[in-house]
């Protein structure tokens, strides 16, 4: 389940990448996110009445949203694994506050792959592509195990 150093050095070496545009990698990640699954988008009473992906574009609040994310995610990242304070509080909010289900964690993890795979097709191969996936994973197993001790079935 865990990653390699080698694993870890291909995640942390294209998050340098994501990193000085992450509010552009955010908005990416968000819109197609509300795009492929519109359930999601009902969730935030402050994005709902975003109709268009011009809206979407246009939208300060949904950047920041994306940008939150993303700097959420960099920080976990960097731990390699042992993320256990970084994770906590969010998996916290995130059960008894917001109830994201583990389903749509799964959704944004997978969108998060394929969009630094668009914007940087020649940084990011087969090779860390796998290993990126590998990181989200255990981001998300990890989130649902503390979701169960908030007492969250996710
Ligand atoms: O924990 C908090 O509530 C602090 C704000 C925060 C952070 C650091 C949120 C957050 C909020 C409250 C912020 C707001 O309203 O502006 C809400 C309503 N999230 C959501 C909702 C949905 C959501 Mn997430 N988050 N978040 C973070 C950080 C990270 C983070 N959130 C995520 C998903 C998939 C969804 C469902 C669409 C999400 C992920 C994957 C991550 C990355 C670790």
């Amino acid at each position: 389940m865990g990653l390699s150093e080698q694993e870890w050095g291909q995640v942390l070496s294209i998050w340098t990448k994501v990193e000085p545009d992450l509010s552009a990698h955010g908005q990416e990640v968000i819109i197609r996110l509300f795009q492929l699954h519109p359930e999601t988008q009902e969730r935030f009473d402050k994005f709902k009445h975003l109709k268009t992906i011009d809206e979407m574009k246009g939208s300060e609040e949904l950047k920041k949203h994306g940008t939150t994310v993303l700097t959420a995610l960099g920080k976990i990242l960097k731990q390699k694994g042992n993320h256990e304070q970084e994770l906590k509080p969010l998996a916290e909010s995130h059960a008894t506050k917001h109830k994201i289900i583990v389903k749509h964690l799964e959704f944004i993890c997978e969108i998060i792959v394929k969009v630094i795979a668009d914007k940087h097709p020649s940084d990011f191969g087969a090779e860390s592509q796998a290993a990126m996936r590998k990181a989200l994973e255990l981001f998300r197993n990890d989130m649902a195990k503390k979701y169960k001790e908030f007492g969250f079935q996710g």
